[in-house]
């Protein structure tokens, strides 16, 4: 129970609010997020993400668990967060029923934190919707109840998505899949941002998946990379009108300059866990 208080504190910098930067996308996108068009070259280099977490404000950096073994000993002061499963871009198409496979027990992060490795928690995929659902439930349901009683606390990122799922964006499935996240159990839930509609603005729509959360903390995905003034009041807009309990950011950070990723992590913790504006965090 200490530790998983001492986890909780640690990961939400003691405010109950998550700075999450996503380190997952090698899996999930390939290198496409890390090389190419408007990339910056540095972010080639796998430890460029940890210089981030390292030199920037975040509150726990997640990304699978091999990443992080390799690059954990250098970066010791960093909270870790073990992204369970994963898939590849590669078997995602409007026709697939996606299923993304857990890589390895709960053992393995344990052994990483009896090796010194900083992991205060674990982070799980579920595609709600799919034929495998049933699958993902599951194993996420198994994987929260002994990460728990180990002290870690969890995230899991659920998209709706797959052959019965029409729009993955549509409000009333971001409100349900918050809903999942707390019968789960889950300490914080990541969704993407529902779409905006003829009544509500996207903001508006997050705070009803807010609500639907409970006492789960609801963080939105960051999405592809846009100028640091636009990202940050979208998500002072998931705060302040959302309700959401913080971020969960990948490519905004990971795809500047070291100086530019620190300074923005900087500012996306400013807002997140200091509730600054948006003028006062590009300023930071
Ligand atoms: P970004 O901030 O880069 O959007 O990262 C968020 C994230 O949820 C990653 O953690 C994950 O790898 C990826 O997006 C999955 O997105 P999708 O399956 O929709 O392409």
């Amino acid at each position: 129970r200490e530790t998983y208080i001492d986890n909780y504190m640690a990961a939400t910098r003691g405010t109950g609010r998550l700075m999450l930067f996503a380190c997952d996308q090698k899996i999930e996108h390939l290198n496409g997020d890390f090389y190419g068009e408007g990339i910056d070259p540095a972010d080639l280099d796998p430890e460029h993400l940890f210089k981030i977490a390292s030199e920037g404000v975040c509150g726990v950096c997640a990304g699978q668990r091999g990443l992080v073994a390799r690059y954990a000993a250098d970066y010791p002061e960093v909270n870790y967060l073990v992204k369970m499963n994963s898939k590849t871009n590669l078997v995602k198409t409007a026709q697939d029923d996606p299923y993304s496979p857990q890589l390895h027990d709960l053992e393995a992060v344990l052994d990483m934190r009896a090796n010194g490795v900083n992991v205060v928690g674990l982070g799980y995929t579920i595609y709600l919707g799919s034929e495998y659902e049933s699958t993902m439930l599951a194993e996420a349901g198994q994987l929260i109840a002994e990460a728990h009683a180990a002290g870690l606390l969890v995230v899991l990122w659920i998209y709706p998505r797959g052959k019965a799922v029409a729009d993955e964006k549509a409000p009333a499935l971001i409100a349900g899949a918050a809903g999942v996240a707390l019968c789960l159990g889950a300490d914080f839930v990541k969704v993407n941002p529902p779409k905006a509609t003829d009544e509500a603005t996207s903001a508006e729509n997050l705070a009803v998946a807010s609500a639907a959360a409970g006492r789960t903390g609801l963080v939105c995905a960051g999405g592809s990379t846009v100028d640091a003034e636009t990202f940050l009041t979208q998500l002072h807009d998931q705060i302040h009108v959302g309700h959401a309990c913080g971020n969960a950011t990948g490519r905004n950070i990971h795809q500047r300059s070291l100086d530019e990723a620190v300074r923005l992590t900087k500012a996306i913790s400013a807002i997140t866990l200091a509730d600054y504006s948006v003028a006062d965090a590009l300023a930071v």
